[in-house]
């Protein structure tokens, strides 16, 4: 089989715009959620407020790793004068940075969505040590398959990673499902948003990984893969961080809201008088 080391093809003018223009979109879309989710602390209760800090550190961190990447895009090609395409400098286009943003970002956005769920003690405790191992797993077996030029290397590399990926997605359905059934229908129907967006995003790794096995040649395979990674990217961490803010804000008024006899309930867990953290 040929090799497929998709980072040392020429590119047509288009296929460089739109990775190029789809990372600097990135940026921007994680740039501005930083700002939103730290914004975004002071309008929910105290024990949801770490919650609001942890979507920010997500965005915070990958919005270092997009402006990177955007680095190393632009150095791994140049314009060739008098033609209508790029040609790869010689420097390679580093693909480390999305499994380390992955490394960090990934087991965050794991404790942020349990945090939400509020599942308390041991059990959670549990929950999210297996869960973030699964992680870890997932993403540094990934990694060789990643920057592999052979097929057998890519798809055994990506069939070990797909393991623990599948027991997190497991995971995360059947607990998300729980909390449905615990929670007001407003909170569950965003719940279940929440379960689909868990799909839609996380189901775009894989298939973008595998892009450079799909006979629609090196260079567009390049740009499929770049362009999914960055969309399943800003629908798993901003877009995603946005719908754990909507939970924690309707909690925190539904905590609020007085009671059906005009009592108010307890304000033991408001922004004004802190109580306990939910991470
Ligand atoms: C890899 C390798 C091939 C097999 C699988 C993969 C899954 C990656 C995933 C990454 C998720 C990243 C997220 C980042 C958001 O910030 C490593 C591509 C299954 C699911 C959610």
């Amino acid at each position: 089989m040929e090799p497929s080391n998709t980072s040392v093809v020429s590119l047509t003018l288009g296929q460089y715009d739109i990775v190029y223009n789809s990372l600097s979109f990135t940026i921007a879309a994680m740039g501005a959620a930083f700002v939103f989710f730290l914004m975004a602390r002071a309008t929910v209760a105290y024990k949801f407020q770490r919650v609001t800090e942890v979507a920010a550190l997500i965005v915070g961190i990958a919005c270092y790793h997009y402006v990177r990447m955007f680095g190393s895009w632009t150095a791994a090609y140049t314009h060739t004068a008098g033609t209508n395409g790029y040609t790869p400098t010689g420097e390679l286009f580093n693909e480390a940075y999305r499994y380390a943003d992955w490394l960090l970002t990934v087991p965050l956005l794991l404790i942020e969505l349990i945090a939400v769920l509020y599942i308390t003690g041991n059990r959670r405790a549990g929950m999210v040590r297996n869960l973030v191992i699964a992680a870890v797993v997932m993403i540094v077996t990934g990694y060789p398959g990643e920057v592999a030029t052979d097929t057998p290397t890519r798809l055994i590399w990506g069939t070990i990673s797909t393991i623990p990926f599948v027991y997190i997605l497991f995971v995360l359905w059947t607990e998300v499902g729980e909390a449905m059934k615990r929670e007001t229908p407003e909170v569950a129907s965003l719940l279940f948003g929440i379960r689909l967006l868990l799909l839609a995003s996380w189901g775009v790794y894989p298939i973008a990984y595998l892009m450079p096995l799909f006979p629609i040649g090196a260079a567009d395979a390049l740009v499929f893969k770049q362009v999914g990674y960055s969309i399943a990217d800003v629908v798993a961490k901003p877009l995603y961080g946005l719908m754990i803010y909507a939970i924690a804000r309707l909690k925190t008024q539904q905590e609020n809201a007085p009671a059906p006899d005009g009592a108010s309930v307890p304000h033991d867990d408001t922004v004004a008088s802190p109580g306990s953290k939910a991470i």
